[in-house]
């Protein structure tokens, strides 16, 4: 991405909230074990304003002044050491931000807001613990948060307003997810050529880490679900452990990154090449929902609508094959960018330039069958965009 994608970023934000002092947080760096950390993601939001990827800094967008400031962390000698000193001409470089200081500033900052009455624009942390996830939330924008309110400033959450430019893809974001969805495509095709010399979820799992480097990824988008057989009806099954049994099905859902965009593709494949009928109608009857769906997607559309239809039609599809579906266990469709599950106004109609899996699936843990099929797609003027299109679908 160039310094014009993230200065333009900065200042559509910018005119969204005349007046405003608009701060973002950086994450942190999250300790792994002893004096070790995971490897460093940065906040997407903060990323697509700015395209730096240092922790712990402080964006600060002053949209009277129409200047931005990047708010550094003071390092320490065993970082300076250990990590290498901070750059400023080459985040100049990436961001287009030509005003560097200390976090040690930001708390004048904001009593200097506090005083002359402006609203501080802030991100609304997650509690500290998401409980529905089961883990811990980055704790820079909590950190920041407190700070906001210690200072008395009026506050305004922004986070729908750059939820609402995320969604709408820019020609690079495009470029950026197709070359992501290409080479989930090309590593999809080249593991199921060898899939006859695997013999176990993690071999598959392997070669698809290899694979996704040698085709010009940055690595995974997410934790790569490679299920065989009853693994497959755990929606989110990570181990990749199992051994591969020649009569079950294969459900693989594993996406590549590329520039910080994501892609996110379902495929599922017998595993030794002859499914049984069972399978093939179950297989067949995901297809026939997918293809509703994509036919349902349009500019104007509402996802909740969207939703209900073709829950609908699956329900009539699964109950000519006896199955009876109560409540659906995941949406067909979430937005997807830098984030695989991405920002975005899900309660907004659908607008031209928003990306989208489509992903029906069926979890059947007592027929040992689990079948999700996901493309991406993007909304144009006129329909969609299959933009995983070339990626086969042959079970
Ligand atoms: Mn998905």
């Amino acid at each position: 991405m160039t310094q014009q994608f993230f200065e333009g970023n900065r200042s559509v934000l910018a005119e969204r909230l005349p007046g405003h002092l608009i701060v973002i947080a950086a994450n942190s760096l999250l300790q792994s074990s002893a004096d070790l950390h995971f490897p460093f993601r940065q906040d997407s939001n903060f990323w697509y304003l700015t395209g730096i990827d240092e922790p712990d800094a402080i964006l600060v967008i002053d949209t009277v002044a129409g200047e931005s400031t990047m708010l550094l962390p003071p390092k320490s000698t065993y970082q300076k050491e250990w990590d290498g000193d901070t750059d400023t001409d080459e985040f100049a470089r990436v961001s287009g931000i030509v005003q560097f200081g200390s976090t040690r500033d930001l708390s004048g900052l904001l009593k200097q807001a506090a005083v002359s009455g402006r609203t501080v624009g802030y991100l609304q942390p997650l509690p500290r613990m998401v409980k529905p996830y089961g883990f811990y939330a980055n704790p820079a924008r909590r950190t920041l948060w407190s700070r906001i309110k210690r200072s008395g400033a009026q506050t305004a959450d922004v986070r729908l307003d750059i939820a609402r430019m995320r969604a709408i893809k820019q020609p690079e974001e495009l470029a950026a997810i197709q070359e992501a969805i290409d080479i989930t495509g090309r590593t999809l095709e080249h593991v199921k050529s060898r899939l006859a010399q695997c013999r176990n979820e993690k071999d598959i799992e392997r070669l698809i880490t290899a694979r996704f480097f040698a085709e010009g990824g940055d690595g995974h988008a997410y934790q790569p679900i490679v299920a065989g057989g009853q693994n497959a009806a755990t929606i989110h099954y990570v181990q990749n452990s199992a051994p591969l049994v020649a009569s079950d099905l294969l459900l693989l859902d594993v996406g590549a990154v590329y520039q910080q965009y994501t892609s996110d593709i379902s495929r599922t494949w017998s595993v030794g090449g002859s499914p049984t009928k069972r399978q093939r109608e179950l297989y067949d009857a995901m297809c026939d929902v997918q293809t509703f769906a994509f036919g349902q997607l349009r500019a104007g559309v509402l996802l909740r609508d969207y939703q209900k239809t073709v829950e609908q039609y699956a329900r009539t599809v699964c109950a000519s094959l006896g199955i009876q579906l109560d409540a659906y266990p995941h949406g067909f469709s979430h937005f997807m960018g830098l984030d695989v599950h991405d920002a975005g106004d899900y309660s907004a109609p659908l607008q031209p330039g928003t990306v989208l899996t489509v992903e029906p699936g069926i979890y059947l843990a007592y027929e040992d069958i689990g079948i999700r099929i996901e493309d991406d797609v993007l909304i144009t003027e006129s329909g969609i965009d299959v933009l995983s299109k070339d990626i086969p679908k042959r079970l």
